[in-house]
């Protein structure tokens, strides 16, 4: 049995092949594919972005290399960004439960 973190390293994984083997080179994102991860996977973050032009931009800041593809790595950068952001709304969501107090 995995741990919980390991487990989520394998799904992250698992879920970044599942969508890179769409099309083209099955070891990156094309755009089509990285729009598609991000409508199927992160729809609540997605939302949050009012820009239509956003998974252009995103892919933009992502695709470090130049290469108009996101690979792993890059892609993995974007979950950490997104993994910093979500501790930070927990942390500010625990200070406010805990000011509850009567
Ligand atoms: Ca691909
Ligand atoms: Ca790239």
């Amino acid at each position: 049995m995995p741990s919980d973190l390991e487990g989520a390293m394998e799904t992250l994984i698992m879920v970044f092949h599942r969508y890179a083997g769409t099309e083209g080179n099955s070891a990156t994102l094309s755009r089509k594919e990285l729009k598609q991860l991000m409508e199927m996977e992160l729809s609540s973050f997605l939302k949050s972005q009012k820009d239509p032009a956003a998974i252009d931009k995103i892919m933009k800041d992502l695709d470090t290399n130049g290469d108009g593809e996101v690979n792993f790595e890059e892609f993995v950068s974007l979950v950490v960004g997104l993994s910093i952001a979500c501790e930070q709304i927990y942390q500010k969501q625990k200070q406010t439960a805990g000011q509850k107090k009567p």
